[in-house]
């Protein structure tokens, strides 16, 4: 750590893990006033946000970097006064930094703000979904083709489904029986696919988070939203992703890694701040078709985010980080009985 803060000048620094991700780690790096400082007591002067991106995944960091520069430039010609966090540059002026075959940036930590882990209110689900909707408003000039794309496929349900097909067939045995329940479960809900393939021909293509978890967004201290981070999926996409996205994770009072499937339920006062921030700033861009499939938006992500847990642990775990033997096996049941829950809900 130290080579690397020292490439942007920092020489003196506390570090600590911060936040909760599952494909990049993340460090909370404070720094104190040299030690000559008034009444010898060490000041916190600043405190930033360093970052390990994990290139197994992000094959191609660069991308990253140049998609963020290309929002960055674009949204201060254009609003500067959105607050927007870019990386940091070095001192040589990189943005991002090469070391040992790992990549790493680091961000300022912004002043008087927060996030917040569990969406607890229906005004934080207010407020983030607003802020995901205006990042999409904002760059609504930016031509989306110009943006790279960090993960190819990572939206695609169509890929999804023949992954988790082929884990069926390929996986670890054993995982396989004892998850045939699961398996079938998400393998009667095709459907979605099907219904994903037709509306798709209505969806715009526009600038998509695509990782639109509560975390996500930065907070003041009077809990209004001040922006959204974590630009590390921004690529072009379809608005479901987002909205969908939130739905997964802001409806239910427990987060996917609950393994007590009684507490998953949904909370219908933030599906409707969901809906309602959302079109306080899409709603004129969004069109027919799209207004129609707010619900579909959330079948869509809980979908595919349980294919994909059950895909990795029949995998053997080889794309997201475990800290228990099963514990994919766990997000993938909560996230199937969110789906089960969701639809319900839909239906009344
Ligand atoms: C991953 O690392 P994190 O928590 O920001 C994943 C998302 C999943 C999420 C599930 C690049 O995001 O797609 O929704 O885990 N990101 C990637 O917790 O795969
Ligand atoms: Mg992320």
């Amino acid at each position: 750590m130290k080579e690397i803060l020292k490439q942007y000048g920092i020489n003196d620094f506390t570090i600590e893990p911060l936040g909760n991700g599952l494909i990049n780690s993340t460090w909370l790096v404070g720094t104190c006033l040299s030690a000559s400082s008034i009444d010898g007591i060490r000041h916190k002067a600043n405190s930033y946000v360093l970052q390990k991106i994990n290139n197994a995944i992000f094959t191609q960091p660069q991308n990253i970097a140049d998609n963020i520069r290309l929002v960055n430039v674009y949204l201060k010609e254009n609003y500067p006064n959105y607050l927007f966090v870019a990386p940091l540059l070095t001192t040589s002026g990189n943005s991002i930094i090469k070391f040992n075959n790992e990549y790493f940036r680091l961000f300022p930590f912004v002043k008087n703000s927060k996030t917040i882990d569990v969406v607890e209110t229906p005004e934080q689900a207010f407020e983030a979904a607003k802020q995901f909707a205006k990042f999409t408003k904002l760059l609504y000039g930016l031509d989306v083709n110009s943006l790279k794309i960090t993960l190819p496929n990572f939206h695609n349900l169509k890929l999804r489904v023949e992954e988790f097909d082929a884990a069926i067939l390929n996986g670890n045995a054993e995982r396989i029986t004892e998850a045939k329940d699961l398996i079938w479960f998400l393998s009667t809900q095709k459907n979605i696919l099907s219904e994903f393939n037709t509306l798709k021909n209505n969806f715009k293509i526009r600038v998509t988070h695509h990782d639109t978890k509560i975390s996500n967004v930065l907070f003041d201290e009077n809990n209004n939203g001040l922006c959204v981070i974590d630009l590390d999926t921004v690529m072009p996409g379809y608005f479901i992703s987002d909205v969908g996205d939130m739905m997964r994770t802001y409806l239910c009072p427990v987060s996917e890694e609950e393994s007590d499937f009684n507490k998953i339920v949904i909370r219908p006062a933030f599906y409707k701040a969901i809906v309602t921030g959302y079109l306080s700033e899409m709603g004129d861009e969004l069109n027919d078709t799209e207004k129609k499939s707010l619900l579909f938006a959330g079948k869509f992500m809980i979908y595919m985010q349980a294919l994909r847990f059950l895909t990795d642990y029949l995998n053997d775990d080889i794309y997201y980080g475990c800290k228990y033997a099963t514990q994919n096996f766990v997000r993938a049941g909560n996230q199937a009985v969110l789906l089960k829950k969701f639809i319900e809900f839909g239906e009344l």
